[in-house]
């Protein structure tokens, strides 16, 4: 058994701590050994990305690229928690990093996920996935306990080309900052938060990069209320609504098929994610 929860107190599930507090952690995912591999083979990558399209591929859909990002949204180490929640159905609709380079302003402002996903359900749950140490100082994730009680509240553009966020859109309520819990994990911990808590990070004054994989998991019931079919991953059990397309594995080596079906992704996505915005403060997708 993996699951060494923080929030479980004793006698309560690991679900019944996240449908209290909207979220569990740390959960030890990886060893440490196998999360340092998988940022050797993200930061190859980076390296080897012939162009920025590509790299945006890297960054904001590797498991669409890297086949063993592939390999590990589908991992039991990350699934089997999620499902403890959600049911033996899992799809993986997203998945990026959240990195921060040493001492640089990049910052994730208060915000609730499901705002602009475009998806008909709120039972959504992200893997958080620490690929460096996860800290205060690193700017680890805070979240607001309970936060995931109420529904999704209104949200504004910021376009802060610090805010890691697509439309560096923020919660236009106050939050305050006493009430939010630092979400410190070590190299190949987990968290797991669902898709309406209140979250943010600070920037990184460490002397290292801090990466996060976020996944995101939905049941194959859920739909896009655009109708569009986006593209995802079955992560596991079956798919019995064909509500999306699903994604094979990539062959690797940046093949070209692979970066069409990338390029297709973020196309689909695009219009859902950026919904409603201004034209001129949208960035290119990643
Ligand atoms: O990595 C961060 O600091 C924020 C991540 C986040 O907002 C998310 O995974 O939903």
């Amino acid at each position: 058994m993996t699951v060494l929860s923080h929030s479980v107190r004793i006698g309560s599930s690991l679900a019944d701590a996240f449908r209290r507090d909207g979220y569990v952690y740390p959960i030890r995912a990886l060893s440490e050994e196998v999360a340092t591999s998988l940022r050797r083979t993200l930061e190859a990558a980076e390296a080897a990305a012939p162009d920025a399209e590509v790299k945006s591929m890297v960054t904001g859909l590797p498991h669409l690229i890297l086949p063993e990002f592939y390999d590990i949204v589908r991992d039991p180490a990350l699934t089997g928690p999620v499902s403890e929640i959600m049911g033996e159905d899992l799809l993986v609709w997203g998945c990026s990093f959240f990195t921060k380079e040493a001492h640089t302003k990049n910052f994730v402002s208060w915000h609730q996920d499901l705002t602009y996903w475009g998806l008909d359900d709120t039972d959504q749950i992200t893997a958080w996935v620490a690929l460096s140490p996860s800290t205060v100082e690193s700017g680890c994730m805070r979240f607001v306990p309970g936060s995931h009680l109420q529904q999704i509240v209104p949200h504004k553009d910021t376009f802060d080309p610090d805010n890691l966020l697509t439309r560096g859109q923020e919660v236009a309520v106050e939050v305050k900052d006493e009430n939010a819990i630092d979400v410190v994990l070590p190299t190949g911990k987990m968290s797991l938060h669902h898709g309406r808590i209140f979250h943010a990070s600070h920037p990184n004054r460490s002397d290292d990069r801090r990466i996060g994989l976020a996944v995101r998991y939905i049941k194959p019931s859920m739909r896009q209320t655009s109708g569009v079919k986006t593209i995802a991953v079955l992560a596991r059990g079956e798919d019995r609504f064909g509500n999306f397309e699903l994604a094979e594995r990539p062959t690797g080596g940046f093949a070209d098929a692979d970066i069409a079906r990338c390029r297709e992704a973020f196309r689909r996505r695009e219009g859902i994610l950026y919904e409603g915005a201004k034209e001129s403060g949208r960035r290119k997708m990643a």
